[in-house]
């Protein structure tokens, strides 16, 4: 019994430090690489499994004013907007929805 006490209050510790400090960096969900934030769901894909542009790792973010988001999440400057280059990783920046208002 002490010793299940003793390992809860370990973990209660571990989860406050990581949470009091931003991590700088996001790892790739397979561990291989470790990418420096901006360069998370920035449109290209970084990771080698593409987690770092994935539904689940951008649909949270906030992207800039300015900024045109992609339809999974990912934020691209607006002048990449309809521009003949796909900087969504889903090519979500060049499709006939997107550019109609252009
Ligand atoms: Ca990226
Ligand atoms: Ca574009």
């Amino acid at each position: 019994m002490a010793i299940a006490i003793i390992e809860e209050i370990n973990l209660v510790e571990a989860e406050d430090e990581s949470s009091s400090q931003e991590p700088d960096f996001f790892e790739c969900a397979d561990g291989k690489y470790v990418i420096p934030n901006e360069s998370m769901c920035d449109g290209q894909v970084d990771c080698d499994d593409e987690s770092d542009e994935s539904d689940e790792t951008c649909q949270d973010i906030t992207c800039e004013e300015d900024a045109f988001r992609c339809k999974y999440g990912a934020c691209v400057g607006k002048e990449s907007l309809c521009d003949k280059v796909d900087d969504c990783r889903d090519k979500s920046d060049e499709t006939d929805e997107s550019c109609k208002d252009k």
